[in-house]
């Protein structure tokens, strides 16, 4: 039995950061029914797309496992099915911008009067105050959620990373949210609301960085690059390059190849613990015990010169061979690795985290399976829906709609374009 089973969603998701949730939601079992808008579905169908008439990877790769029903909202008939959903489903999931679910008219406190047992879940960009009517998309979320000021060079603009940190990453934190809130609905039979704001989301995960800044006040911080460069630290807390978060200094090293590969680098942290098999690795067993780089203190003003001299190490040996000869030394260390290695690498493959999926109109293509494993409930990765692919099948298994209901509901062209043939 799938760890979520039994459990239905209706998902009104759209974009990235609520289908994450859904799709995560999907992989565990749930029954996950995704309402889209008749005719174009969720505007990423159409985006970025690279096979004429196919739905986009950035749909079918954040839509695994669902089913698909086209709903016009702003049709009578269509919130009609729609709140025939609500009375019959576990979970709403939705992230439009702020009012939008309440100019449906599907308000906290309706919803909850109609079907008591339903958890609500929200994204948005921000929580209340200032910026609550804001509509958000990642790099907004990145911005104003600390990580864009922390990440990038001292000298250089602030920088947005490739981590979808604030769309996949709020995603994340409602899927959590929801099943806390399913487990609490076991013992007190009622559904609540779970908002989870993209600025939050993004923050929880720059909390080293907030840590820092408050260790500002007593001082520099000492295993920030600069600090050993002899810069000032102002008032709030500098990017700090490819600095460790974690207060051992780390850096990233070319590699042989670096030349010509822009992915020939490594990341090397000089660990305390295992800065004795660095000196010998490296072939500077003196620094074992000369003063000036036996401690880490006396470390923190050389990093620069240290790192260079372990550069001329890595620089002789390919990402790979270093990571080998390193970790016979558990000295950590991690190999850049590009999107081009991880798509090929084998053992992604073995254990699913990188599926390939055969879909219908685009054929085969490889997306990330899901990272979280259950060892009951093995997650099978299976393709994103066609738009309104489940209409009908949703109208009658799940709904339970008499003919007549649903030959009116499609009259209406509440589900889609009404052609004259469809609907005699
Ligand atoms: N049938 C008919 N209408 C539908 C519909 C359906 N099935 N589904 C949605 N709509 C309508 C809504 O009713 C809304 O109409 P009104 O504005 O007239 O009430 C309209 O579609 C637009 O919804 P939206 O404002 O959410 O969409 P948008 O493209 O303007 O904004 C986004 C997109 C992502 C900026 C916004 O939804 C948002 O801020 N969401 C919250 C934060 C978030 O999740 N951001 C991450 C997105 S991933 O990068």
């Amino acid at each position: 039995m799938k760890a979520l089973e039994g459990v239905k969603v209706l998902d009104f998701t759209h974009v990235q950061s609520g289908p994450t949730c859904t799709q995560l939601l999907a992989w565990f079992g749930a029954d996950v029914i995704k309402v889209e808008r008749p005719g174009t579905g969720d505007i990423t169908r159409g985006q970025l797309c690279d096979v004429p008439d196919a739905d986009s990877l950035y749909f079918t790769m954040l839509n695994h496992n669902k089913r698909s029903i086209t709903l016009d909202t702003k049709n009578p008939r269509g919130m009609e099915v729609l709140w025939e959903m609500v009375k019959v489903c576990d979970v709403m999931v939705e992230n439009f911008a702020p009012g939008v679910l309440d100019r449906m008219g599907l308000t906290w406190a309706k919803v909850h009067e109609v079907n008591p047992r339903m958890i609500v879940a929200s994204i948005k960009g921000f929580g209340a105050g200032p910026y609550e009517d804001c509509k958000v998309y990642e790099n907004v979320a990145q911005c104003a959620g600390g990580a864009a000021s922390t990440t990038g060079f001292r000298d250089g603009v602030p920088l947005v990373t490739g981590a979808q940190i604030g769309d996949s990453g709020t995603g994340l934190h409602l899927a959590l949210g929801i099943v806390t809130a399913l487990y609490h609905r076991t013992h007190s039979g009622l559904g609540q609301k779970v908002d989870c704001a993209m600025q939050d989301g993004v923050l929880n995960l720059c909390r080293v960085k907030l840590r820092d800044q408050q260790r500002l006040a007593h001082g520099p911080l000492k295993e920030y690059s600069q600090f050993g460069e002899g810069v000032p630290f102002g008032d709030a807390v500098p990017r700090a390059g490819n600095d460790s978060g974690g207060g051992q200094p780390g850096r990233i090293l070319k590699c042989k190849g670096w030349e010509t590969d822009p992915n020939a680098y490594i990341y090397f942290i000089t660990q305390a613990p295992v800065w004795e098999k660095i000196c010998d690795v490296i072939g500077e067993p003196g620094w074992k015990t000369d003063p000036n780089y036996a401690k880490p203190p006396a470390r923190l003003p050389r990093l620069n010169e240290i790192f260079g001299r372990i550069e001329e190490w890595t620089m002789t040996k390919t990402k790979f061979e270093a990571m080998d000869i390193l970790n016979e030394y558990d000295i950590p260390c991690g190999p850049i690795l590009s999107m081009k290695e991880i798509a090929e690498e084998k053992s992604l493959r073995e254990t699913g985290t990188v599926v390939e999926v055969d879909h219908p109109k685009r054929g085969k293509y490889l997306s990330v399976g899901n990272p979280i494993k259950l060892s009951n409930s093995p997650s099978e990765v299976r393709r994103s829906p066609l738009l309104g692919e489940h209409t009908d099948e949703v109208l009658r298994d799940v709904l339970k709609l008499d003919e007549a209901r649903i030959a009116a509901i499609v009259e209406s062209g509440a589900t889609g374009a009404v052609t004259r043939a469809a609907a005699e």
